[in-house]
């Protein structure tokens, strides 16, 4: 496919397919700015399995301020596997993006965060689809909403008014093996999770997030200090007096490779500390890991620090193999590009790197509170042919008109 992407900022942007497997130079990461008024032509593949994608700016230290003023939006990926399933799947209808934002408005209604914790900027309402308080009204028994976490700081972990377990569905990459109930659904930023709920004729329930320390995996002190115990309502669902039947959701949704650790070609150590990778901070002309195309990798993720951080990996979907030793639970367990790295926790994923090697264009890895992004929490790999080097040194490519 081809996407046309014009900037019509004042200032310079990149826009990065989240969660997409495409060539890096195609990718939109920090070397792929756009002028203003400049149209940047990416044409790529469609290559993997059904998903909820998204994509917003990622220019190097500014990726924040854009994100927070809105540039966010879903990239949706069908499939013959996925089609054949009977999940509701009329587009506004009973399949419904929920694009959950946090924001403050100043005196002169500008979008701008209001405090900053050391996740972040926090704001103290919610904008869903850049809609403030907003509802549904259902026609269907069952409706999915796909939940993406676009906000630049704060984790949600959403929940039903009524104390119903969230049933879900999907992760970043696709299906989950089978459907999981939850007494939260917990994402940070860059994550998304696809959810069904089934309703009754008239009823009002309210989408919420609530957030505790427990939830965030940290102490109590820390947590209240960057949003971890807020609460917001996200989504009411008015369910009209007569629903149409939707089908019962099948035991098994998806058929997953189970995950092999046994024949990975390197194992790479990530450690997330201060806003650094393995004491790093990103510099644009330095390649830091050089990946060989047609293999496996063991990468282990550890926060050793008391902070929040996250890790979003581009080109690949990937698997958790372990959380702190242990299997993943089971909504932990599916594809995943972003992961949540609660304070003083090891992750290890397993990642396939199939094609696509170029050793002029890096792809990205970091941390996805995109404050902790801009100030440098990110570093840069190459998917190279066997026997290759990466040989990017410096700078940036302008698209311009
Ligand atoms: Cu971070």
């Amino acid at each position: 496919m081809r996407v046309d992407v014009t900037n019509a900022l004042e200032v310079p942007t990149t826009v990065h397919w989240h969660g997409m497997h495409l060539p890096a130079e195609m990718d939109g990461g920090p070397h792929q700015m756009v002028d203003p008024d400049a149209t940047w032509s990416p044409e790529w593949d469609i290559d993997q399995q059904a998903a909820t994608l998204w994509y917003h700016p990622h220019l190097h230290g500014e990726t924040e301020s854009h994100v927070a003023r809105g540039l966010a939006g879903m990239f949706l990926i069908q499939d013959d596997v996925e089609q054949a399933l009977p999940l509701p799947r009329e587009y506004g209808v009973d399949d419904v993006p929920v694009i959950v934002q946090d924001t403050g408005f100043s005196d002169g209604g500008v979008r701008d965060g209001s405090q900053r914790g050391f996740a972040g900027r926090l704001g103290d309402e919610l904008l869903v689809n850049g809609m403030r308080g907003p509802y549904l009204e259902v026609s269907d028994e069952v409706v999915r909403l796909r939940l993406l976490n676009a906000s630049t700081a704060r984790s949600y972990a959403f929940t039903w008014s009524d104390g119903r377990p969230v049933e879900l569905i999907a992760t970043d990459g696709g299906m989950l093996e089978a459907s999981v109930e939850l007494d939260l659904v917990m994402l940070s930023p860059g994550e998304r999770a696809e959810v069904l709920v089934r309703v009754t004729p008239g009823e009002r329930l309210v989408l919420r997030s609530e957030m505790t320390a427990e939830a965030a995996g940290m102490i109590g002190s820390i947590a209240a200090m960057n949003g971890r115990t807020d609460s917001f309502d996200v989504l009411e669902l008015r369910a009209a007096d007569e629903l149409d039947a939707s089908a019962e959701v099948p035991d098994q949704l998806a058929e997953l490779p189970p995950v092999d650790a046994g024949e990975v070609a390197a194992t790479r150590r990530f450690t997330l500390d201060g806003f650094e990778v393995n004491g790093h901070q990103m510099e644009m002309g330095r390649i830091d890991e050089t990946v060989t195309v047609d293999t496996t990798e063991r990468w282990v993720v550890e926060n050793t620090s008391q902070m929040p951080h996250s890790f979003h990996v581009h080109d690949v979907q990937f698997r958790i193999a372990s959380i702190d030793g242990s299997p993943p639970p089971p909504h932990l367990a599916g594809w995943k590009d972003t992961i949540f790295a609660a304070p003083e926790t090891e992750f290890e994923l397993i990642l396939r790197f199939e094609d696509y090697a170029d050793p002029d264009s890096p792809y990205m890895y970091h941390c996805h509170l995109l404050w902790h992004e801009d100030q440098g929490m990110m570093g840069q790999f190459a998917v190279v042919e066997p026997g290759s080097s990466a040989t990017m040194t410096e700078g940036t490519t302008h698209h311009e008109h």
